[in-house]
């Protein structure tokens, strides 16, 4: 691999940092849905989380001797501006510096995501969240605070992390903060998410601030089950829907035609003014991956995937029947191990859009266990990384595919969201009585691949 490739970890704010009432933060959405009884795996909440806020320099060091070149992390929103529109809270940018500096004065290039799903919960109860275009406007303000808070050291931004888990798992299946149950109102939320995205990459443009700025999107990938002409057909209407229907609009200025001949009316229509504005609005794509699915348009005899678990979200929609096979080893998570999957869908993205630059912004995995011993032999995530890193290696190396970073998925364990505590993704366990920080055995195996590579 090239000598400036980055080789990362990333985490996300509302994950790690806990400190939740402190330092003049403001709630968010996954603090009021994590203290909404059933919502979490073992009535689990964020308030402590990993103690990230207090914590940093350990963590710091931690990811400095894993001899990553890159950190992605997120901005908590509440934490910059408490109420998402009012008054600027300078005890939270001060924590963002001296992370900042701390992880530059170890040779770490940070990555800053702005928007990882912690919206301020005051934009949900006034605004209804990101059904409402004011959360676009509000979005962008909170933008720019930050590019000139850290625009002078941070030249790497991502937008949004997976809006497709925000529109479908947050506004489409309810299992994710603000909790809403419907089929239309996903495509709103993603509308309105991407008008942010193109509001806020103008902003990093007419600023005239160094660096690069992209989105991070999510996508399974799809393999066709057999070779029939229906099969191909909806493996690739599968993709449109998952990866398309939210980066087409920031390349291309416009939805997958797929998703309008589909959707009708429940698919908003961009003005000109609008699809222009996004058109050409991310300098690269990021691109989270964990899995893999052979996609049909019939039911499929053998391991037919059931859509509960949001990864084959709007299935509905996208006309398309999930299956795996038996020979695929099953995550905790119940997502499939399927690294070939991985080297296609890199394939897939530089063949869609041109050759952009990718960045693979997450990819790792969950490995259960109860107890640190057992946590720290996690010879199944070393291998899980392995594997997918020598896929990765092959779509650049053999295939010619421009990935220009890897970050994998997650630092240390840390609050999996509907999940609690009880999914554990780490390549350090995190133990969430003392917060003792124990590298992994994956922890070493990925120092060894970045020291290899
Ligand atoms: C991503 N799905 O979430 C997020 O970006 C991380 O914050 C999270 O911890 C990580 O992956 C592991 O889950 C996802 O249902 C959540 O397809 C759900 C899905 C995909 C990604």
């Amino acid at each position: 691999m090239k000598e400036d490739f980055i080789w990362g970890v990333a985490t996300a704010a509302h994950q790690v940092e806990g400190a939740w009432l402190e330092d003049g933060k403001g709630l968010n959405i996954w603090d009021a849905y994590s203290h909404t009884p059933g919502k979490i795996t073992n009535g689990d909440h964020s308030e402590v989380a990993c103690d990230h806020y207090h914590r940093y320099e350990e963590d710091i060091d931690l990811i400095a001797n894993l001899g990553t070149n890159g950190y992605r992390f997120s901005i908590s929103w509440s934490r910059i501006i408490p109420d998402g529109k009012g008054v600027v809270n300078k005890a939270g940018i001060d924590f963002y510096n001296r992370l900042i500096d701390g992880l530059i004065a170890k040779g770490i290039t940070p990555f800053i995501t702005l928007y990882h799903w912690d919206l301020p919960l005051t934009l949900q109860l006034e605004n209804d969240g990101w059904l409402n275009y004011e959360t676009a406007e509000a979005f962008e303000r909170y933008a720019e605070i930050c590019y000139k808070a850290f625009g002078d050291r941070v030249t790497n931004w991502m937008t949004f992390n997976e809006n497709w888990c925000t529109a479908v798992l947050g506004y489409g299946d309810g299992l994710f903060a603000p909790g809403r149950v419907s089929n239309t109102e996903p495509y709103i939320v993603g509308h309105n998410l991407l008008l942010a995205h193109g509001l806020a990459v103008k902003k990093f443009r007419a600023g005239g601030y160094a660096g690069q700025i992209g989105i991070a999107n999510n996508c399974d990938f799809r393999e066709p089950l057999t070779d029939k002409p229906e099969d191909i057909a909806a493996a690739q209407e599968s993709l449109e829907f998952f990866y398309g229907w939210l980066t087409d609009p920031v390349v291309f200025g416009d939805y997958p035609q797929i998703m309008r001949d589909r959707l009708g009316d429940r698919l908003p229509t961009f003005t000109p003014e609008q699809s222009e504005l996004l058109k050409g609005s991310a300098d690269f794509l990021g691109l989270n991956h964990y899995t893999t699915h052979y996609a049909s348009r019939e039911p499929a005899d053998d391991n037919p995937v059931e859509s509960e678990d949001g990864n084959g979200g709007m299935s509905g929609d996208q006309q398309v029947c999930l299956s795996s096979d038996s020979n695929w080893h099953v995550t905790s998570m119940g997502w499939f191990v399927v690294p070939w999957g991985f080297r296609k869908m890199l394939n897939w993205v530089h063949e869609r859009y041109n050759g952009l630059p990718i960045y693979v912004t997450e990819n790792g995995t969950a490995v259960a266990a109860d107890n640190v011993d057992a946590a720290v032999d996690d010879q199944e995530r070393a291998d899980f990384v392995k594997s997918y890193t020598d896929a990765l290696k092959l779509a650049v190396e053999e295939d010619g595919v421009d990935v220009r970073g890897y970050f994998c998925w997650t630092l240390m364990d840390n609050f999996e969201w509907c999940r609690g505590y009880d999914m554990r993704f780490g390549l350090i366990y995190c133990d969430f009585e003392t917060l003792e920080r124990t590298p992994k055995t994956s922890y070493y195996a990925y120092r060894d691949i970045i020291k290899g590579s």
